[in-house]
């Protein structure tokens, strides 16, 4: 069975099912449609499985002209129905994997997709699980499900796991030229998988195990959130200290070996590094092992929206202004620049924190013109909240608070015409402008 399926991939004669077409997923779609497979898009959502049989992407680093030419070719489909995992020589599972209100990992999206795979499992498959989670998931919580449905891994079915290097917006690093880390839950297992990605990304890293391939992935944005705590406290550090930290990160950045810079900045947004390492802590604390440098990171870097809440108040007091009854523009609320996704962004638990204190809280962004349920579900009391109307009246507030420092954003106006800014990306340095009132910097 594992020459033979290695043969199929190896033709393309294979028939590929991606669940979940998000940000992930729909790019695997067009690499595996564009190496020559025949590929369906499972997901649930309706919409995208719409927009993607009709050739319109909604995924901004995929161009609608890439789905066109395996569409015409008769090679591209898209579905809701799961019956189609039936059909499939490997399915890749690229599901969600976010965290429940007690910061826990919520494992249902894989669960139910797991479930579905066995529910309509045949000899002859492989499956691969792309989604970020803790080390033991695909041997403790994929393969048990799919043996329980009679099947024998590494000899009838292949089970792998293989971590998304998906960077939103990169233009350099697309999902066919960064390296592909790979594990398989057999040696079998690891050989089927290798050749199917081979057909489709130009490199492929094996490793061990499917737990060693979870762990690398939780190391790479660990690695990140770690390091940005730690240059917030270096931030809180030289505030004490009266020291620029800004200009501290950037001499510092001239050593050319043994360090890389990171910024200060008002908390940690996004899907990925504020969640994933808390998989790994999570899944140590099962084995009564506390993650202190993960548990320590996460609280410090939670806690720089209430610091920077602290620096707003106490630059309205040095203008003799009380947080209360202060119009406080946020300038950016995207989880970071250039993007429109507000998933965990700090400016949410910010304007939350000032209004909670009075503040009459306003909000401007190039990319988001409203807070919508998606990216402020863990806010849900914004929902709704619609973004000032260009162009913002910068001196019609009392402090203007640069969280996310779109490069469209209209720097020297705002520095012209604001009467206070608290500055936590040093946007202005940046942008190689100087303010006539007074500016405060994390
Ligand atoms: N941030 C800082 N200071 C920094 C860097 C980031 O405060 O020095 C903040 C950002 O503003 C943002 C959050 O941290 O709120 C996360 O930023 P990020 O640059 O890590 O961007 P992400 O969340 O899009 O991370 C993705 C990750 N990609 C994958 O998981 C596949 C990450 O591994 C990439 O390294 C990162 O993109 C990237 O390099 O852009």
């Amino acid at each position: 069975m594992q020459r033979s399926i290695i043969e199929k991939f190896k033709r393309k004669d294979a028939h590929v099912v991606v669940v979940g077409i998000g940000y992930v997923g729909l790019p695997l779609v067009v690499e595996f449609a564009r190496a020559g497979f025949r590929v369906t898009g499972y997901d649930k959502d309706p919409s995208k499985v719409t927009e993607l049989a009709a050739g319109r992407s909604y995924i901004a680093d995929v161009p609608s002209s890439d789905l066109q030419g395996p569409l015409k070719e008769g090679r591209l489909f898209a579905t809701t129905d799961p019956t189609v995992l039936g059909t499939a020589d490997a399915v890749i599972v690229c599901v969600p994997t976010p965290l429940n209100k007690t910061k826990d990992p919520d494992m249902r999206f894989i669960a139910s997709a797991t479930q579905e795979i066995a529910q309509h499992l045949h000899p002859g498959l492989c499956v691969v699980l792309e989604s970020t989670s803790y080390p033991g998931t695909t041997r403790e919580v994929v393969a048990p499900r799919l043996q329980a449905a009679g099947a024998k891994l590494g000899e009838d079915v292949f089970v792998a796991f293989s971590p998304e290097r998906v960077d939103p917006g990169n233009e350099k690093w697309k999902t066919r030229n960064t390296p592909k880390v790979l594990g398989g839950i057999t040696e079998a297992c690891l050989e089927v998988a290798k050749t199917l990605y081979e057909q489709a990304i130009d490199r492929v890293v094996p490793v061990s195990s499917t737990d060693a391939a979870e762990m690398v992935k939780l190391l790479e944005n660990t690695f990140r959130a770690v390091n940005i705590g730690l240059v917030n406290e270096v931030a809180m550090m030289c505030k004490r200290l009266g020291i620029d930290t800004w200009e501290v990160i950037e001499a510092a950045a001239t050593k050319p070996f043994g360090f890389m810079p990171f910024f200060p900045g008002p908390g940690l947004g996004g899907h990925c590094i504020p969640i994933d390492p808390l998989y790994l802590s999570w899944k140590l604390r099962t084995l009564k092992y506390q993650a202190r440098f993960i548990d320590l990171a996460d609280s410090i870097n939670s806690g720089m929206p209430d610091h920077v809440a602290v620096l707003v108040a106490d630059a309205l007091n040095e203008q003799g202004k009380a947080v209360k009854g202060s119009r406080i523009l946020i300038s950016g609320v995207a989880y970071k620049r250039d993007i429109s996704d507000l998933r965990e962004s700090p400016a949410l638990e910010l304007i939350e924190h000032l209004r909670r204190r009075g503040a009459d809280v306003s909000f401007d962004d190039p990319f988001i013109p409203v807070l919508d349920e998606h990216g402020a579900d863990t806010h849900p009391s914004l929902i709704g909240m619609k973004a000032v109307t260009a162009p913002v009246a910068y001196d019609g507030y009392d402090a203007v608070v640069i969280v996310t420092d779109h490069a469209r954003t209209d720097y020297a106006r705002l520095a012209k015409e604001s009467k206070l800014i608290i500055d936590t990306r040093n946007a202005l340095k940046k942008a190689g402008v100087t303010a006539t009132g007074l500016v405060v910097r994390l």
